[in-house]
């Protein structure tokens, strides 16, 4: 499960506090000493894990907090509260266009954009929507085969176009995806560095032809906190809209 080591560990920190009629500071102290720990351990930044534990000091030492019947309860709260802010409370869904809507799929070699494209589309489809998915990979051999494979076995259209270079092959999927049915279009690319210019100048030139209504840039959740480094090296040239994390269930940090 997504972050279970994390989330065992926490429970288990506060769940000491569960039932206890008094609180002391020290009590707290140390129990904000260990979550402080545990997410340090679970590779959160620690710029974040200082803030939130700064937070959570100033709302449970409170007198109130800890003077109070069920200061354990309380305390239990107010971690929650804080960790559910930390995450984000709204869900955040994909944009469409007026038209065809075009997502393009970006990240380093590996991320898992290719996996992620068709995930993308069955999602789609099951939404009703009518996805086709295309790769525009010239440089892995057997990129373009591996998104068809994974296209059929998930019973999603794939459209193969003729030419060479990427932006040649985006040229004749367009013309192609004008006359079919399909609304949503999702362009797989070829894994590249952020700091590789060339490959990113390339995929500023496939931006300005498909004119996708989203850029998704794919990270691996393995990279840990160099993944920030990489979303800003593709932020910054415009070409990252919104990011999926893959492989959450290979490490349970
Ligand atoms: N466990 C796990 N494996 C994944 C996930 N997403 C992708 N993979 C695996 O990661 C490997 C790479 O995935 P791809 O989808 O081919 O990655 P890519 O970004 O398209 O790779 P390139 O096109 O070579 O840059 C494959 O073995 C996938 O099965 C995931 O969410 N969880
Ligand atoms: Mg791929």
């Amino acid at each position: 499960m997504v972050f279970s080591g994390l989330s065992q560990r926490l429970q288990g920190i506060i769940g000491k506090l569960r039932g206890r009629g008094r609180l002391s500071e020290t009590d707290v102290k140390d129990a904000l000493k260990e979550i402080k720990l545990a997410l340090l351990e679970a590779d959160v930044n620690y710029k974040v894990v200082k803030e939130f534990i700064a937070n959570l000091q100033q709302r449970c030492m409170g007198s109130e907090i800890l003077n109070s019947l069920t200061p354990g309860q309380q305390v239990i709260k107010i971690v929650r509260d804080e960790l559910t802010s930390l995450l984000g409370t709204s869900a955040s869904s994909l944009n469409f266009a007026k038209g065809k809507s075009v997502f393009m799929l970006a990240g380093l070699q590996g991320s898992g954009k290719t996996t992620t494209t068709v995930k993308l589309a069955r999602m789609l489809k099951a939404k009703g929507k009518k996805p086709v998915v295309i790769s525009l990979d010239t440089y892995r051999p057997a990129a373009v085969d591996q998104l068809e494979i994974a296209a059929v076995n998930a019973q999603i259209d794939s459209y193969r176009p003729g030419g060479f270079k990427p932006i040649e092959l985006a040229k004749n999927a367009l013309a192609w995806t004008e006359k079919s049915e399909h609304d949503c279009l999702l362009f797989d690319t070829a894994g590249r560095m952020h700091l590789d210019e060339a490959l990113m100048e390339e995929l500023l030139q496939i931006k300005a032809l498909i004119q996708p209504v989203e850029i998704i840039l794919v990270l691996d959740a393995m990279t840990g906190q160099d993944a920030v480094n990489i979303a800003q090296g593709f932020a910054e040239r415009g070409l990252a809209d919104s990011v999926i994390l893959t492989k959450l269930d290979s490490d349970t940090r």
